[in-house]
């Protein structure tokens, strides 16, 4: 090799002289200046590396930077809009993270124009029921007063706790915290409907405990909780469904017969786990999930429970309607709420299989209407169908959204699609009124899609509770236009001087004179969540009870409370507390 290059190098002989460097045999004759490569050699490399690791690093540094960038514009951007509005994204969804960083980037300008919309209608709700209905359970809007419809416990300022803290509107939240702690007296003779103070109350006061960590709201849920307690005293653990405040003798309201209603029997499995949790006392937690154990006992093959159930026997009363609208609607909801309130582990397995086996019977009642096809759920008497759907059950639609991530592939996009399908006819029982505002409920006859049945709106939510759920879980923005007109149709028909009214008829428009709790715990919650990034109130850390208050998920591993341990608390002896017993018979 070595002679061929000489050779062919002689040829030219000057070049040669000029390319020696590069022959190895120039270095390997002389040490010297082989090591004197070698080092060249060691610190080009050294260079070249050093180099492209500060390139990398300020590459780095630089993404970092114009992430940070956009993220202050976006702060920017919203305070400039909505002024006061501080900290809401930070303290609700507790820390900023990499998702969070990431959907504050994607929130939207029109978004956070919506929300701060939203965010004025419910500064209008507040200031109204401040000035005029204070402390009351109710604002009557158009009188100009307060009612007492469930007590006298605030139930409005309770219900809007945990909204307000959401929005940020923090002096409104510490005037409502101060009224909470000195003036909220659950000492009443007021016969108390356990279901609503439950889902109000316990609720309401919960949230605003997990929010804010402020203790005094878990004092008083502890204490309301305690009054609600002997309402499960009965044989069969199955709750009546009201009690009196501070004389306890629960019972139930006479236009029911004596039986329970399902709903009102099986809605509170969240608020009292959460309240054993807070509190490390199990006795609440224990009443209502002997409600399930009960109920699971003899659950049918569809999963389907009629609306009445008896106290003292357990047993169904099979005359009665099988509805996913009022009166059965939440109880399908907690199965599944329970279960991811207890993050999906073994020990609330049971809830999630329940869920399963009614979902069954929901398709069951699934039919279509002519001519255009709208998907809807019937209700069941006896062995018939009839053709007619509440408002109240367009909460379906979200739940079957937030349950179908638990299914496995094909059945999961069946059940997200059948939301779909549903909640495209509830946005249609708003859309087909001169009011663009949803009537109570609905019949479907042939031929002529859907007909408004009762016809007032009462500020009910359910339909924007289920586009929130699509629109978080599918991040398809046709929902939040949906919410958006719904919106809109409030603001136009439902608002007035002093907040918020219903419709007594939503094809003409005229006024009723009432401002729902449930207006601002609810529709005005799930509204201005619609518009806000999703890491607000993020679905991995809060499940949200059935009066929209946010609760924190806490993973269970309590072993005793899986099916071995249920069928084991059966076993043991129930307790009767012989006076309400008595007091039980006098009914
Ligand atoms: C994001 O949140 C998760 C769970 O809350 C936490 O484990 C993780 O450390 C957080 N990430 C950052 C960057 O803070
Ligand atoms: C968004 O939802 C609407 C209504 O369900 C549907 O018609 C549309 O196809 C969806 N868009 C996408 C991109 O999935
Ligand atoms: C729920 O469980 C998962 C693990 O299975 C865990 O990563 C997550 O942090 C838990 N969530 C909460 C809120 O505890
Ligand atoms: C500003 C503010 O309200 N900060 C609170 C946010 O929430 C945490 C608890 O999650 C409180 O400790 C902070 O005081």
């Amino acid at each position: 090799m070595a002679r061929t290059s000489r050779s062919s190098s002689s040829s030219s002989s000057s070049s040669s002289h000029r390319w020696r460097y590069l022959n190895p045999s120039y270095y390997l004759k002389r040490p010297k200046r082989l090591a004197l490569l070698f080092i060249a050699f060691v610190f080009v490399t050294f260079f070249v590396w050093d180099r492209q690791s500060l390139v990398r690093e300020h590459e780095d540094e630089i993404t970092k930077i114009s992430e940070e960038v956009v993220r202050l514009q976006n702060q920017l951007q919203e305070l400039k809009s909505l002024s006061g509005d501080v900290g809401e994204t930070i303290n609700a969804s507790g820390k900023i993270n990499e998702s969070t960083k990431k959907n504050v980037i994607k929130d939207d300008p029109m978004d956070i124009q919506r929300r701060g919309k939203v965010k004025e209608a419910m500064l209008h709700a507040w200031t109204s029921y401040e000035q005029y209905a204070w402390g009351q359970d109710e604002l009557q809007p158009q009188t100009k007063n307060g009612v007492n419809s469930f007590g006298g416990l605030g139930a409005t300022l309770i219900d809007s706790l945990d909204t307000l803290y959401i929005m940020g509107l923090d002096e409104q939240f510490q005037k409502a915290r101060e009224w909470v702690a000195n003036s909220l007296d659950f000492d009443k003779n007021y016969e108390a409907s356990v279901f609503e103070t439950t889902i109000r109350v316990v609720g309401g006061l919960l949230s605003a405990y997990d929010l804010s960590g402020d203790k005094v709201f878990l004092e008083k849920a502890t204490d309301i909780a305690d009054r609600l307690l002997p309402a499960w005293d009965t044989p069969s653990g199955i709750p009546f469904n009201t009690i009196n405040l501070n004389q306890g003798n629960p019972h139930n309201p006479g236009w029911t017969g004596g039986e329970s209603i399902l709903a009102d029997s099986g809605t509170e499995q969240l608020e009292f786990i959460a309240l054993s949790q807070r509190t490390g006392d199990p006795k609440y937690q224990k009443k209502v999930e002997n409600v399930i154990t009960e109920i699971r006992k003899n659950f049918p093959a569809d999963g389907l429970l009629p609306i009445y159930i008896n106290p003292h026997t357990g047993a169904s009363a099979s005359y009665s309607t099988v509805t996913f609208g009022a009166m059965g609607d939440s109880f399908y909801e907690y199965l599944l709420k329970a279960w991811i309130q207890g993050n999906k582990t073994e020990a609330v397995k049971h809830y999630r299989e329940m869920w399963e086996t009614s979902m069954k019977g929901l398709k069951s009642l699934i039919r279509r209407t002519t001519p255009s096809s709208f998907t809807y759920i019937c209700e069941k008497n006896g062995g018939s169908l009839n053709d007619k759907m509440d408002e109240l059950a367009c909460f379906a639609p979200g739940m079957l959204a937030l349950g179908a991530s638990g299914y496995g592939p094909g059945e999961r996009e069946q059940f997200l699609s059948l939301a779909e399908e549903l909640a495209w006819t509830c946005y249609n029982f708003y859309q087909s009124t001169p009011t663009k505002l949803a009537g109570e409920n609905y019949f479907f006859h042939a031929g002529q899609d859907m007909n408004v049945g009762t016809s007032w709106n009462i500020l009910r939510p359910e339909t924007v509770e289920s586009l929130f759920y699509l629109w978080r879980l599918t991040g398809n923005k046709t929902y939040q236009e949906w919410g958006w007109n719904i919106f809109q149709a409030f603001e136009k028909n439902s608002r007035v001087e002093s907040g918020y009214v219903g419709l007594k008829d939503v094809n003409t428009g005229v006024k009723d004179n009432m401002m729902q709790s449930f207006f601002l715990a609810e529709t005005l919650k799930y509204l201005y969540l619609l518009f806000s990034p999703s890491s607000v109130i993020s679905f991995d850390e809060w499940v949200f009870n059935t009066e929209a208050h946010p609760l924190k998920i806490v993973t269970r591993h309590d072993e005793g409370e899986s099916s071995g341990g249920l069928v084991a608390q059966l076993k043991s002896p129930f307790r009767y507390r012989s006076r309400k017993e008595g007091r039980t018979g006098n009914k």
